[in-house]
């Protein structure tokens, strides 16, 4: 047969119907038939068997044998499968094995001894929802947990098998806990009848394996508990907090904690009664103590007239370390700034020894082109995991410091800021539910590669049939292929078009979405405006943080202090993170500074148009409603990222006064109309 003729083939055996989304990375249907075994029953253990009924991959009859036992090669939730056994030590274990191995049936990776054992033990998703069904950054719709109104409170047959598709898709990769609320916390989470509300939940998670966490306010005991202070060295304070965790573990026996943010951006905490940080923590570590409950207390805490902003959270955790009970972790953002495009790693990671430090990594795109920008995210987040702390030398990662292998924390915790609202497609953009994937299956496994989670993703996603053996070939060739070479490129896309070369947070006012460099109104809060952070000026642009700056290079450990401080060593994807550079200043490659953003810039635009190009390729392997979904948002996008380009690189050319370089495409856009958009 030609290619030809193989192409037409399997496009009709494709059968591509239209497609919302909403079936995720789970759309598999059995293609034969599996008898499973398994001695006991129960909730979890009826939901795995049934995934692999569902799901089966084969035309024989297979044979599964589902068993929970003791096992030295396994830990925690970890398993062990071969072609025809599961086992694990927990049910939750035995449903992570089969959803493994399905995973591998359909994507024709090789099942035979496979022992996995998670990264991290609790692995949650951090919902900032709020209880009016609103979503701080929140760019898919609404809260699938929270509404107003007069039925805010009644629990309907659509809401619980909403919540159990959720439960299901987070625990196809691993998910096993989620905080339903935002950090931004409103007193009346903790309200009998949010509680209950909280219990319906949590009694459709419980099978998945899913516990349910609650962010709380700080304040609540005076808010609603009628105490005249929140002090949390007050007897009656920590009476209120006693007796408030004991009436939410008589409802969710499970429950597994709180998580808190204190004294940060308004929020209210113990520094607001001459009390530490860590004498919050522990208030509410004792009272949730007895019941097995953890404190994941923020460490994003800065002030208005503080100190360079990236250090502030190092200086106020680190002389606590040691101070904090074993049930309170402390929860930091991957960077010391705020989930920007590109930052390295915080010092806390590294810094803190003993007491446990989680990642807090955002899926949802705040900073990253929000529901438009198709921006795969795990290349992100294994260049965090893979970041030397050198804590203990070289080989000190940050996957391995997180994951207690160099100091046995207790726990191990890792989350995520979750994408997930109403919308049917659940993340907004089809694209972005990819990095809902990544995050899972990372927190499983923080050594996986983005290459293989991408693979894997595109395959469970978009695969309709590959007919024969043959027709498989093309697929991978001409889908999968350039899909996932678009994907693994596109962080380093939206680098490029947005602030390249060290560049941070030069976003225009609030929504985080377009570019803004010259944003700083009069009375605005000088930590919050771009100039704060780039510096832009005659001689140069990028924040002075060396050892004659401010210093934020000596908080990480050697050789790091020195490789940073040195604008010869300092890695230049981090240049004016750390250095206020000359215009004029040649980079390793030889360009000068000006040269070299302008050439990114226009990079990034340029490397948009051939995504635009390569996706215009794929109608003919996926159903239309998404392919022209991904068309549109990647229109946007392009033109996106032209005003990003034109807008930064004719602000910043006021400072430079440099020619743009003959071979980068000149403005489309006058700067004088995009300082006008302040809305995306
Ligand atoms: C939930 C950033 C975001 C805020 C967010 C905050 C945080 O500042 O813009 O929306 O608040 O981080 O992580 O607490």
């Amino acid at each position: 047969m030609t290619r030809t003729l193989l192409l037409l083939t399997l496009l009709l055996c494709l059968n591509i119907t239209a497609e919302d989304g909403h079936q995720l990375w789970l759309r598999a249907q059995n293609t034969g038939q599996v008898t499973v075994k398994c001695k006991t029953g129960s909730p979890t253990l009826d939901i795995a068997a049934q995934e692999l009924h569902q799901g089966w991959q084969g035309k024989d009859g297979g044979h599964i044998k589902l068993k929970i036992k003791q096992d030295k090669r396994i830990t925690g939730d970890g398993f062990r499968l071969t072609r025809n056994r599961i086992y694990a030590q927990t049910e939750p274990g035995i449903l992570y094995g089969v959803y493994e191995l399905l995973r591998r049936q359909q994507t024709g990776a090789p099942i035979d001894r496979v022992t996995q054992n998670p990264s991290y033990d609790l692995r949650l998703l951090n919902h900032w929802d709020n209880l009016d069904g609103s979503i701080e950054r929140g760019y898919a719709g609404s809260s699938i947990f929270w509404r107003k109104g007069k039925d805010a409170f009644t629990v309907t047959a659509q809401d619980r098998n909403l919540w159990t598709e959720y439960a299901r898709a987070n625990a196809s990769v691993g998910i096993n806990g989620t905080v339903l609320n935002n950090v931004n916390a409103s007193p009346q989470m903790l309200s009998p009848k949010v509680l209950k509300r909280v219990q319906e939940i949590a009694d459709v998670l419980r099978p998945y394996g899913i516990k349910p966490y609650l962010a709380v306010k700080f304040s609540s005991p005076s808010l609603i508990g009628g105490l005249k202070t929140s002090d949390p060295l007050d007897p009656d304070v920590i009476r209120w907090w006693q007796e408030k965790v004991s009436e939410i573990y008589a409802l969710i026996p499970d429950f597994g904690g709180f998580l808190v943010k204190a004294n940060s951006e308004g929020q209210p905490g113990p520094q607001d009664f001459g009390r530490t940080h860590a004498d919050g923590a522990n208030m509410l570590a004792d009272a949730l103590k007895p019941y097995g409950g953890i404190v994941m207390w923020r460490a994003f805490v800065y002030k208005p007239s503080g100190d360079d902003r990236v250090k502030q959270a190092y200086n106020e955790f680190v002389p606590l370390d040691g101070k904090f009970r074993d049930n309170v972790i402390i929860q930091s953002k991957n960077g010391p700034l705020d989930f920007q495009p590109r930052e390295p790693f915080s010092p806390l990671f590294g810094g803190m020894k003993e007491t446990a430090v989680m990642p807090e990594l955002q899926i949802t795109q705040e900073y990253l082109g929000q529901n438009v920008h198709l921006v795969f995210l795990a290349p992100m987040w294994e260049e965090f995991f893979n970041s030397e702390t050198y804590m203990e030398g070289p080989g000190s990662t940050i996957a391995r410091y997180t994951g207690g292998d160099i100091i046995p924390f207790q726990h191990t915790l890792i989350a995520g800021v979750s994408n997930i609202g109403s919308d049917p497609n659940w993340c907004g953009h089809p694209f972005a539910q990819a990095n809902w994937y990544a995050f899972g299956r990372m927190a499983w496994n923080n050594a996986l590669s983005s290459e293989q989670i991408a693979d894997e993703w595109i395959k469970l996603t978009f695969k309709n049939s590959w007919g024969n053996d043959a027709g498989k070939e093309i697929f991978n060739e001409k889908f999968i292929l350039p899909v996932k070479e678009m994907m693994l490129k596109s962080r380093e896309t939206a680098v490029n078009y947005m602030m390249p070369l060290g560049l941070h947070h030069i976003f225009a006012a609030n929504h985080h979405y377009g570019p803004g460099p010259w944003w700083a109104p009069a009375g605005v809060r000088k930590d919050w405006t771009p100039p704060y952070y780039h510096q832009a000026d005659d001689k140069g642009i990028g924040f002075d943080r060396t050892r004659t700056g401010s210093d934020a290079v000596s908080l990480y450990h050697k050789p790091l202090p020195s490789v940073f401080n040195d604008l010869k060593t300092c890695p230049e994807k981090y240049l004016l993170w750390f250095h206020h550079v000359p215009w004029d200043y040649k980079l390793h490659i030889g360009n000068t500074l000006w040269n070299e953003l302008c050439y990114r810039y226009d990079r990034g635009v340029k490397e948009v148009d051939k995504f635009q190009k390569t996706w215009n390729n794929m109608g003919l392997y996926v159903d239309s409603e998404r392919f022209y979904q991904v068309q549109g948002k990647l229109r946007e996008q392009y033109d996106n990222a032209r005003i990003w380009k034109d807008a930064c690189l004719l602000y910043f050319q006021q400072f430079s006064g440099m020619p743009l370089p003959d071979n980068v495409e000149p403005p489309v856009y006058r700067l004088n109309e995009l300082m006008q958009i302040d809305k995306k």
